[in-house]
This record gives C-alpha cells, structure tokens and sequence, in this order.
C-alpha cells in the first residue's frame, strides 16, 4: 500500500490518451491535439486534487471544475468515466447520434458535468460566479477552470479575471493550457498573449508557472490550500502530447487519425 497518488495518475492519464484517441478515431470527429495538451492537467485534478463524490454530482461541497475548453471534450469524458461518474461504455458513443456525449459537453445529458461549454470564453466567468456564490456563503468548495490560451483571446476572461482580483477570490484557480497553439495557428503570432503572469499578476492573482505534463508538479501547485489571492497556474504544455507525429502540430487541433495514425499512436502511448 502507498498513498502517493502519482502512479494512480500516470496511469489514469495513458488510459485517457489511447481511450480517447479511440473515441475521435471511431467518430472521425474530435480535437485529440487539446485532449492531449490537457489530459495530465485533468487526471491530477481528478486523481489527486478535487473532492467529489460520483454518485451525488450535485453534492453542494464538491469542489468544481469547469473544462472551459469545451472542444477537448475527449479528455473530458475520459475523465469523468475514469472517476466512476457514467459507465466506460458510454464512451464508444462518442458523438453518435443521440449520445449523451456531444462533441461539447453538456451538463443536461451528463453528470459530472458542471456546466455547458463549447463557445470560447464562457467558463471562467461561469466560475467567477461561482467562487463569488461561495465566497458569500462562507463555502469551503474551490473552484477550478481550465482555459486554453488561445481562448484568452475572448475578453471575456478579462473582465471575469477583473472581478475575481477585485473581489479576491482566494478559492478560485483558474488554469491555463499554454500549448501556445490555437485553430490553425500559434497563439502569439496571431494575438501576443505574453507575458502572461505579468498580464495576470495586474489583475490580483498568484500566479505560478508549471510543466503541465509534469503530474507531481501539477498536484503541488493545484492542491496547495487557498491564500490570499485567485489563483493563475499557467501550465505549459505540449499540443497532441503523447503522440510524435502529433507534437505541436496546428492541424491536430481537430486532425483525426486514419487507421495506420491510430496503429501507430497505441504503439507510442504505452
Ligand atoms: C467563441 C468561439 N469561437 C471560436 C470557436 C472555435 N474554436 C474551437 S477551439 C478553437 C481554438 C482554441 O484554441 P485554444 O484555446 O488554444 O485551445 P487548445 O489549444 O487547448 O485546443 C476555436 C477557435 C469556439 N469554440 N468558440
Ligand atoms: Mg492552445
């Protein structure tokens, strides 16, 4: 018996990769370079940082996650399976018709799910409110939200991310998929997001800097306990991590495998 979480984690995340990666081969339809820019950000929440209880989704002290970046929905149903929200089988219905799992994630068709997104820009101010909500109430629950950067592209983060350093909310982390690729194109070619932590630190929050495929790194930062500011974890990660061919490629953005592509990525993801 061992109670790091880590080999839990690393597992849980190769799971996610080849399991997803599958559900987009078997779809043709996905954006499997975000899922994997994503999946180790998303394990270590699950499997290390969030306190949830699969069977009460609307246990009202859950911690709550909102996957801001709605298009990485792969990772996301992965996940939420993985941590015994909806049976394994519900995955191979991945897009099909009348599936629970839209391409976009939908919480009226999937618990575990803790609000729609898909439309760029909509998650953090969702979780401001939240940790607002919580704030109010004198509620223990934390709230996380993860971004893509290209997505901070929306001002609607901003104005959201104004709010949360004006009101300090110490409970809310919001999380930052620097892949520093968005839709066809690099994220600084297209609109300079940098420097990042500076731009963050002008709006009131703590900002940490983290490899985010690096699973021990990712859970120091996220589990730490609330201070006296919101929370930036820029995490810097890989487009279509995992996968060689796939590494920092714009078109993986929603690129989807023929079957020697999918061959060849269950020999890599081992
Ligand atoms: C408001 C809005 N505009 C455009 C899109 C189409 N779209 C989906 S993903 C994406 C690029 C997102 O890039 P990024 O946030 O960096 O995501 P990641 O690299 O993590 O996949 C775009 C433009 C959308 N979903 N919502
Ligand atoms: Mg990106």
């Amino acid at each position: 018996m061992t109670n790091d979480p880590i080999p839990n984690i690393k597992a849980k995340a190769l799971w996610m990769r080849r399991r997803s990666f599958q559900m987009v081969y078997e779809a043709q339809l996905g954006h499997p370079g975000g899922d994997f820019s994503a999946t180790d950000i998303l394990a270590t929440l699950y499997f290390g940082v969030l306190n949830f209880d699969p069977a009460q989704p609307n246990w009202p002290e859950r911690d709550r996650f909102i996957m801001s970046k709605g298009h990485a929905s792969g990772s996301l149903y992965t996940v939420l399976s993985a941590a015994g929200y909806f049976p394994e089988d519900w995955l191979s219905t991945y897009m099909g018709n009348k599936s629970r799992l839209n391409g976009h994630p939908n919480r009226n068709y999937l618990p575990g799910v803790e609000t729609n997104t898909g439309p760029l820009g909509h998650g953090m101010p969702v979780a401001v409110g939240i940790a607002i909500a919580g704030q109010i109430t004198g509620a223990t629950y934390r709230t996380f939200v993860l971004t893509g950067d290209g997505e901070l592209q929306e001002g609607s983060n901003w104005e959201a991310a104004s709010v949360a350093g004006h009101r300090k909310l110490n409970h809310l982390t919001l999380i930052v998929d620097r892949n520093r690729l968005q839709q066809g194109a690099g994220t600084e070619e297209t609109n300079t997001l940098d420097p990042l932590d500076d731009r963050f630190r002008a709006f009131g929050f703590e900002v940490f800097m983290v490899d985010g495929h690096d699973h021990a790194a990712l859970l120091a930062v996220l589990s730490a306990p609330p201070g006296e500011k919101p929370r930036a974890v820029i995490a810097n990660t890989t487009k279509g991590k995992g996968v060689s061919f796939m590494e920092h490629q714009a078109k993986w953005h929603h690129g989807v495998p023929n079957a020697a592509q999918f061959a060849q990525a269950m020999e890599e993801l081992v």
